[in-house]
Parts: structure tokens; C-alpha cells; sequence
């Protein structure tokens, strides 16, 4: 399990099962139920390294399509809407990608949800 230093199992199962269903990927209810928002700096940043499977530095598109397949092999990918709404929030510079400083707000800045 790619995540299995960092974050509970039991907790990565239950938030893969809250957005199992197309188009109810929530990336900040997400972050929030798997545990990674309450994770270091440090953590998180292990985990982009896990998410950046081509180890560009960045976390591309079609690497944030496959985001949930970190947590678990199988799991589905997000569809086109999810994965622009995703980029979109974490891409603050607009360069198209999710750099390792802006993957870390994006988990942090997650204090409104539940
Ligand atoms: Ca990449």
C-alpha cells in the first residue's frame, strides 16, 4: 500500500468509498476523511512524491486522473470534470500542473470541510 507509513488504512478505505460514485470526488472532503490533511508538511510531501508517478516534480493531469489509484490499486479514475476541478484548485500559478508547495496548501487549506 503506497500510503500505508503515512495514513490509516481504515481511513483511506472510508474516503474511497465516499467518492466511489463518478462526479462525487470532493478533493477537500478527501484530503480531510483519508487523514493526509492532518499530516505534516513533510508527509504531504511524501505523498506528492507517490501521486507524481513520473517524478517530473509535478503532479500532471493525466497523473491527477489516476489520483485515487495511489490510495488504492482498482480504484476508479476521476472523470474529466473532477480531475479539471482538482487541478484547478491546487494549480494556484496557472501553469497547467500541481507543484510540491502548492499540493501542500491544497491539502492544508481545507479548514471548511467536513
Ligand atoms: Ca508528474
Amino acid at each position: 500500500m503506497a500510503f500505508g507509513g503515512v495514513l490509516v488504512e481504515a481511513n483511506i478505505t472510508a474516503a474511497l468509498d465516499a467518492c466511489k460514485d463518478g462526479g462525487t470526488f470532493d478533493h477537500k472532503k478527501f484530503f480531510k476523511s483519508c487523514g493526509l490533511h492532518d499530516k505534516s508538511a513533510d508527509d504531504i510531501k511524501k505523498a506528492f512524491a507517490i501521486i507524481d508517478q513520473d517524478k517530473s516534480g509535478f503532479i500532471e493531469e493525466d497523473e491527477l486522473k489516476l489520483f485515487l489509484q495511489n490510495f488504492k490499486s482498482g480504484a476508479r479514475v476521476l472523470n474529466d470534470a473532477e480531475t479539471k476541478a482538482f487541478l484547478g484548485a491546487g494549480d494556484t500559478d496557472g501553469d497547467g500542473k500541481i507543484g510540491a508547495d502548492e499540493f501542500v496548501v491544497l491539502v492544508k487549506t481545507n479548514n471548511g470541510a467536513k
